[in-house]
């Protein structure tokens, strides 16, 4: 693996992502190594936690590499988002090993995407997070619009988005983004004290666990819609009953003529 460093301590698994230089950018070849290096720790039984940080001490990841996008025709970039998403971002989302990301300075687009794909957060007091994609013109397409809404509301997950600034450790976590904020000098020994919690519980009931969490989050949004329709048909029967039904046939052939 050129882009990524896998070491392994007891039953913890660490994966950096080593390209200090470009600040940790996710090009191709590095999402690639990414996922199998998460498929193969999920994979090994003596596994039990895996920590996700990145290399220097400027960037956790700066965000999809940008550099590489500019290369790429519309069909190339389409592809290889979709291709992300499952391989990487949602891959990641549903393992059965816990995996708990340790942001030690920028976490940008992709980058604090990829950090909520992971279970638990933890952040370094000199990290700065954002979603800056639509200053690009495109959107969080990695499952940003949605697991940011899910971890710190709808209104400040708006806010966030739209605005495409920066925010500190210490806002993250007043808002739920991040579970806690370190001296950058005590991050990892922070992210592994929980991983060793971790390894002390039955990875079985772990990985129960995880899958219940997601499961619930996906049939809230399912259960939303299922929610919804009956409420707009008993509120149109309301509504109907009180309306005059020359008003309503004016407003279908309105709409007609306008669509
Ligand atoms: N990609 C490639 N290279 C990057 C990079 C990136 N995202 N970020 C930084 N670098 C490189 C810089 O080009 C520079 O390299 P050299 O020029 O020295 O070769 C090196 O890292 C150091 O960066 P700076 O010199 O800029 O360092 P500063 O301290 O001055 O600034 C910074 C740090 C993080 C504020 C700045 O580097 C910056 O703004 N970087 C870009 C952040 C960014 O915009 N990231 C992309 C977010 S958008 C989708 C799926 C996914 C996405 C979109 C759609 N679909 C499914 C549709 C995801 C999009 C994104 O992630």
């Amino acid at each position: 693996m050129e882009n990524i460093i896998i070491d392994t301590d007891e039953r913890i698994r660490y994966i950096t992502i080593n390209r200090p230089e470009q600040l940790n950018a996710l090009n191709v070849e590095t999402i690639a190594e990414l996922s199998e290096a998460f498929q193969l720790s999920d994979e090994d039984q003596d596994i039990r936690a895996i920590i996700l940080t990145g290399s220097g001490e400027k960037a956790f990841i700066a965000g999809a590499d940008i550099k590489e996008f500019a290369d790429f025709t519309i069909g190339q970039g389409k592809e290889l988002s979709a291709r992300g998403h499952e391989t990487l971002f949602n891959l990641v989302a549903n393992l059965q090993t816990p995996v708990i990301a340790a942001i030690n300075g920028y976490a940008l687009g992709g980058g604090l995407e990829l950090a909520m794909s992971c279970h638990i957060r933890i952040a370094s007091d000199r990290a700065k997070l954002g979603l800056p994609e639509v200053s690009l013109g495109v959107i969080p397409g990695y499952g940003g619009t949605q697991r940011l809404a899910e971890l710190v509301g709808k209104g400040r997950a708006m806010e966030i988005i739209l605005t495409a600034g920066m925010i500190s450790a210490e806002e993250a976590h007043q808002m739920g983004l991040v579970n806690h904020v370190t001296f950058p000098s005590g991050l990892m020994s922070r992210a592994e004290e929980i991983a060793r919690q971790i390894c002390k519980n039955s990875p079985r009931a772990i990985g129960l666990a995880i899958k219940a969490v997601n499961a619930g989050l996906m049939n809230k949004s399912r259960g939303y819609q299922k929610e919804s329709k009956p409420l707009e048909k008993r509120l149109a029967q309301r509504i109907l009953r009180k309306v005059p039904l020359h008003f309503w046939k004016s407003a279908r052939l309105h709409l007609q003529e306008t669509n």
